[in-house]
């Protein structure tokens, strides 16, 4: 792969995506977002792989799609590359997924850390949907996910002027889980990944959904689907082995079967 490093047992069962387009902040283009689609497909179909991290490096998350790469597109030429439909499949990763952030998370970045599971930021991070200043509008979901996050004044600051907000406000608005100083937030992400790691992978994924499900759809079939994945929690060996654990006052040895 050219423009992301994989390694697949970064710790236990944890694997980590890097971002590799160093020498323009990680800017990306559509032949890194379909290698991180079929990354995450792969690992998504790897029982070694329970939690997946998504990073860049200390400058950059991603400093926002290509803006070379659209310079000279045409409606038509976004229409039918349909960049979107990679976007797409990424967000139905199943397993969770984290995004430790230093830098700039901008425009599509700052899209991509929010399509994550949840946000591990270093202080230096800087998040942002800058489009407007380029004369376009936030495409991967910043208009939608960033207001569900930090609420419709922030978000409308953040999209109509451009402006970028510091981690420590991202943190008090909501958007991330955690601001670390920038030697710590991938020992930080690992640590978070590493608790998720020693779970149930089954309860995992269906509690993922189930989450994502309340900014899909209306409270009463969010509760109902909830409850569908509560009672398909009790087909696993995992239900089994962990309330046995417990009662047996034992560490559970979860199989993800
Ligand atoms: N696209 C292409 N190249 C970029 C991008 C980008 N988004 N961001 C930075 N680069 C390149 C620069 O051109 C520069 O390259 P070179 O050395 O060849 O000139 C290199 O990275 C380093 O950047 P700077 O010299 O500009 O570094 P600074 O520290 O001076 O500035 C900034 C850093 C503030 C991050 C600045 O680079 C910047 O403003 N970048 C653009 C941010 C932006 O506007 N992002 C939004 C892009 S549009 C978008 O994301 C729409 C998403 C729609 C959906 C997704 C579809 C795929």
């Amino acid at each position: 792969m050219k423009y992301i490093k994989l390694t697949e047992q970064y710790a236990k069962y944890i694997a980590l995506i890097e971002l590799n387009r160093p020498n323009e902040l990680n800017a990306l283009n559509l032949e890194l977002m379909t290698e991180l689609k079929q990354t995450l497909a792969e690992l998504d179909n790897n029982n070694d792989v329970r939690v997946i991290i998504l990073t860049g490096n200390e400058r950059a998350f991603a400093a926002g799609a290509d803006i070379k790469q659209m310079a000279n597109k045409s409606a038509i030429d976004m229409l039918k590359i349909d960049q979107f439909s990679t976007w797409d499949q990424i967000k139905k990763t199943k397993k969770p997924l984290i995004a430790a952030v230093s830098g700039f998370a901008l425009g599509g970045g700052c899209e991509l850390a929010m399509t994550c599971d949840m946000i591990i930021a270093s202080e230096t991070a800087q998040f942002g949907q800058p489009e407007i200043k380029i004369g376009v509008m936030p495409g991967a979901g910043g208009t939608q996910r960033l207001t569900r996050a930090i609420g419709k004044a922030r978000a409308m600051e953040m999209v109509l002027t451009g402006k970028f907000i510091s981690a420590d406000e991202a943190l008090s608005f909501g958007l991330v889980n955690k601001v670390v100083p920038v030697e710590m937030y991938m020992h930080e992400a690992v640590s978070v990944a590493s608790s998720i790691a020693s779970m149930s992978p089954v309860a995992a994924q269906l509690a993922k959904e189930a989450v994502n499900r309340a900014f899909e759809t209306h409270l009463e079939e969010g509760l109902h689907f909830e409850r569908k994945n509560f009672y398909l929690a009790f087909a696993s060996e995992d239900q089994t082995e962990g309330m046995q654990a417990f009662i047996e006052k034992r560490k559970p040895n979860y199989k993800g079967e």
